[in-house]
């Protein structure tokens, strides 16, 4: 049921105002610049759609001291707002053509708008909702009110689960009913760093989250498995994946690193097993700051690993 899986559409968004480091912003192009784009379509044989170029968004930042003042506790909320709304609208119309949305980022804020397309899109095109599997170190579902940090990237899931709410349009009030993400289609893999308000909040909502723990016990197949259940077969699937996710051995480039993660072959797994189950809708990879590894090397290691993540969930390793 669903048409074109040859038609990737590609979205750059070299956006780093959901967090504070500077640099995230292009991580997009390094990602291009290592010859990722050419491989998709050349040896994968997609056919893209949309930007070669970045879409980057530093003059939304704000320039002076007291252009974009924090907003319920959030910082550059509307910059944040404004720079999702419209990638909302790209993933929206890639989506609803029946391409691949594939969203290069960017910091994790980005997802508010890549869901909330994918979402709409998929609810006119299909009459579905969507399942969302969100790997990453950290749980990205703090209220405003529950961040200690004010940070917008650790903030997406909420918004998109309508478990936080806003009005002001200029402040994600943009995001209608028909754009959020059912919380009981959202699951979680790789999580190990969660403060304990999101806890609170994972446990009243009753959200399904697979954390290290869980891969040391089960192991990644079963882990994988359990989640593909947990959301459905053939539920539309958009894959949000945190570079973080990966243990830094892997991806030490990134602004929240933290230890004891995924190995990349862990990785590269998921995204092979949703690339199999046939209903990938959309890929996110973000979070990639090529300015924040100790030498070249590791931000090599990053930039590569953030490519075969997004080549095996388009089915690079696949026989
Ligand atoms: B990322 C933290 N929970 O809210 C917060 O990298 C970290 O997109 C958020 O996963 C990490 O600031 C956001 C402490
Ligand atoms: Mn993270
Ligand atoms: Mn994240
Ligand atoms: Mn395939």
């Amino acid at each position: 049921y669903l048409p074109k899986q040859d038609e990737v559409g590609v979205i750059a968004v070299g956006f780093s105002g959901g967090q504070p480091k500077v640099g995230v912003d292009d991580g997009p192009q390094v990602l291009i610049d290592s010859g990722l784009l050419t491989q998709l379509s050349q040896d994968l044989g997609y056919k893209l759609f949309g930007d070669d170029k970045v879409n980057l968004y530093r003059e939304l930042l704000p320039q002076s001291e007291n252009a974009d003042p924090p907003f319920r506790n959030m910082k550059n909320p509307l910059a944040a707002s404004a720079v999702t709304r419209r990638i909302a609208q790209q993933t929206y119309e890639h989506s609803v053509q029946g391409r691949i949305a594939l969203t290069l980022g960017g910091d994790h804020s980005i997802a508010i708008g890549t869901i909330a397309g994918t979402a709409k899109a998929t609810r006119e095109r299909l009459g579905r909702e969507i399942g969302v599997i969100w790997v990453d170190a950290h749980s990205d579902i703090n209220t405003p009110e529950s961040s200690d940090s004010g940070n917008i990237h650790g903030m997406p899931v909420a918004f998109l689960t309508g478990i936080a709410k806003e009005e002001r349009e200029e402040y994600f009030g943009w995001l209608k009913e028909d754009m959020l993400l059912n919380h009981r289609k959202l699951v979680y893999i790789g999580l190990r760093d969660v403060d304990a308000g999101e806890k609170r909040i994972l446990r009243e909502y009753g959200i399904k989250a697979f954390s290290m723990f869980d891969i040391d016990r089960h192991g990644i197949g079963r882990v994988v498995e359990m989640a593909l259940a947990h959301i459905g077969a053939d539920t539309p699937i958009h894959l949000s994946f945190d570079v973080d996710a990966l243990d830094p051995q892997w991806a030490p480039s990134t602004g929240t690193p933290v230890r004891g993660g995924l190995t990349l072959r862990e990785g590269d797994y998921i995204c092979e097993s949703v690339h199999e189950t046939g209903n990938l809708i959309a890929v996110d990879l973000v979070e990639v700051n090529p300015y924040l590894a100790s030498d070249e090397k590791g931000k090599q290691e990053t930039i590569r690993a953030g490519s075969s993540l997004v080549r095996c969930a388009l089915g690079e390793s696949l026989l």
